[in-house]
């Protein structure tokens, strides 16, 4: 498989690393081990783990007010695939990557098929994009897309979803991941109700044209672009739509759409209990912000999100729901802070597995708040990390990422392979 970071460099960053990692992870088995927790099962679980990367990420973000493009940005959908395979070797929690239409439109997607495959990586969800004008479209989505009154805008947005999905077919994609920005700003704006029809009316013409092993993700936000409403602005328009659309269209949860203090991990049991909970967009917010990375604010809301999760899959095993990163790297490399996320998300999985949930259970049952509470936090205030570790270690990824990859000097190499166009502001969302 061709990867872009010397073996031997690898090699040697884990072999300085790798007597330290063994001990710390034997001395965790034995701790679990009195909770009759065996390590090895936990090990194996952490290894299967994974969360897409999404193709627009590996770009520098920016704020309305500016971006500042990082050194060496990728330029194009395969040198995004560059970045993502360093990524996913380092990490080994990244095998997928979701592409955003027209952003990474290809033009033979059997060749990009092809290229992301020498690096061992497939692809995700597919991403259409409504939300802003394209260089040679008929109609604006300056007022809505999905959603919008006049039905030639609608019918056009509706055309590039089928599109995005015939695209995906090529690629391996097995889901359509649908956000839109439609709302208003005004009070009186829009109709609350007609924008509603229309979307239901839009989304359930794109379902027509899903392939029958595909999943359609709808996916709510509180704001923004639309700062006084949002046609699909919570959970409850989002299951209201996806159920009416079918069996196979479901909610995804991106973190960062919610208002700050949203109880997301009971929004997250509501939704699996009514089989509507079809994905994740992981990232993190403090004020009412989408996008800063996984875990950097308030980790222990993503170790819950998991422990619903966990006592889902308790009951049903066989449950997947799509994971994928969502954020925007604004003052960070992105590849580092994907990578870093990347086992964000998969801590708080790990942890989750180690909740003794017979005894939660029993606390419950006896309202007894404390000890409840208690047996979260026990499990939460492990320290996994040599798990993480020995599973980056043994599936052929970097002990510790970050210095691997600051090592390896990728980042000044691409800083010179791929010179910046002065007249590009860059590949990030804004
Ligand atoms: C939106 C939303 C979508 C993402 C775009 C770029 O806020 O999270 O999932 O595709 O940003
Ligand atoms: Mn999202
Ligand atoms: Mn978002």
């Amino acid at each position: 498989m061709k990867q872009l970071i010397d073996q031997n460099l690898l090699q040697e960053h884990n072999t300085k690393q790798e007597a330290a990692v063994t001990s710390d992870y034997n001395a965790l088995a034995e701790k679990l081990d009195r909770s009759g927790i065996k390590i090895d099962t936990i090990l194996e679980q952490a290894k299967q783990f994974a969360v897409a990367v999404p193709s627009w990420g590996v770009g520098t973000g920016g704020t309305r007010f500016a971006r500042f493009p990082g050194l060496g940005e990728p330029r194009n959908i395969f040198e995004k695939l560059d970045d993502c395979s360093v990524i996913q070797l380092l990490s080994q929690a990244t095998p997928a990557v979701s592409l955003h239409i027209p952003w990474d439109r290809p033009k033979d997607p059997n060749e990009l098929r092809q290229y992301a495959e020498q690096y061992g990586l497939h692809f995700d969800a597919m991403n259409s994009n409504t939300f802003q004008d394209q260089i040679g479209q008929e109609e604006s989505y300056k007022f809505g897309s999905l959603t919008h009154t006049d039905k030639a805008v609608r019918e056009q947005a509706i055309a590039h979803n089928i599109d995005v999905v015939e695209l995906g077919q090529k690629l391996g994609s097995k889901a359509l991941t649908v956000w839109v920005g439609d709302g208003s700003n005004f009070p009186g704006q829009q109709h609350f109700k007609n924008s509603f029809t229309h979307y239901l009316e839009s989304i359930k013409e794109v379902y027509k044209s899903l392939p029958d092993d595909w999943n359609m993700l709808l996916e709510h936000k509180i704001f923004e672009p639309a700062f006084y409403s949002t046609v699909i602005q919570d959970w409850g328009s989002n299951y209201l739509a996806a159920k009416e659309t079918g069996e196979r269209c479901m909610s995804l949860v991106d973190l960062g759409h919610h208002a700050p203090n949203v109880n997301i991990e009971m929004i997250v049991s509501r939704l699996a209990q009514f089989g509507k909970l079809g994905g994740f967009h992981f990232n993190d917010s403090k004020y009412g912000d989408d996008d800063l990375d996984s875990g950097s604010i308030n980790p222990y809301q993503l170790f819950l999100i998991f422990n619903e999760l966990t006592d889902i899959r308790a009951q049903n095993p066989a449950y997947s729901p799509f994971y994928m990163l969502d954020q925007s790297h604004n003052v960070t490399d992105p590849v580092e802070s994907l990578m870093y996320s990347a086992a964000e998300v998969q801590r708080a999985f790990v942890k989750s597995l180690l909740v003794d949930r017979k005894a939660l259970t029993q606390y419950q049952e006896a309202n007894d708040p404390m000890m409840a509470q208690a047996s979260l936090k026990q499990a939460y205030n492990l320290d996994v990390e040599p798990i993480l570790q020995m599973a980056r270690l043994q599936a052929g990824g970097a002990i510790d990422p970050v210095s691997c990859y600051r090592a390896s000097g990728y980042r000044a190499a691409v800083a010179k392979s791929r010179p910046a166009d002065p007249n590009k502001t860059g590949s990030g969302i804004v």
